[in-house]
Parts: C-alpha cells; sequence; structure tokens
C-alpha cells in the first residue's frame, strides 16, 4: 500500500477525478482518495514510478505533494 499526498483537491469532483485518473494507470490498483486528507492510497502490481503518478496527477490539473 502507498500514499501521496495530492495538493488542491476541493470537492467530490476532484477526488473522483483523481481516482480515475490513478485507477488508469497500469499497475495501480484499489483506489482509495480521501478529500479532507487530501491524500491517495493505493496497491501495485508492479512497481510503478512516482514520476507517472505525478505526471498523471499533474495532467488533470492537481498536484503531488
Ligand atoms: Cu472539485
Amino acid at each position: 500500500m502507498a500514499t501521496v499526498k495530492i495538493n488542491g483537491m476541493r470537492c467530490p469532483h476532484c477526488s473522483s477525478a483523481v481516482t480515475k485518473a490513478l485507477e488508469n494507470i497500469d499497475g495501480i490498483g484499489n483506489v482509495k482518495v480521501d478529500l479532507e486528507q487530501g491524500e491517495a492510497t493505493y496497491t501495485e502490481t508492479h512497481p510503478v514510478p512516482l514520476a507517472a503518478i505525478k505526471e498523471a496527477i499533474s495532467k488533470i490539473g492537481f498536484e503531488v505533494a
């Protein structure tokens, strides 16, 4: 289980966009986004570089802290 802090989420729409973006990354599963804490947890079926996470998140307008 991995956790990343994500800046910029303000409402459930944001957290569901982040959830989808993470789920679309090959190797990532069990995504849970906590809007209040501003963080996402996920599991990896194979190692996924943090750079790939950051890119997917910034592409939709948020930022990995
Ligand atoms: Cu929002």
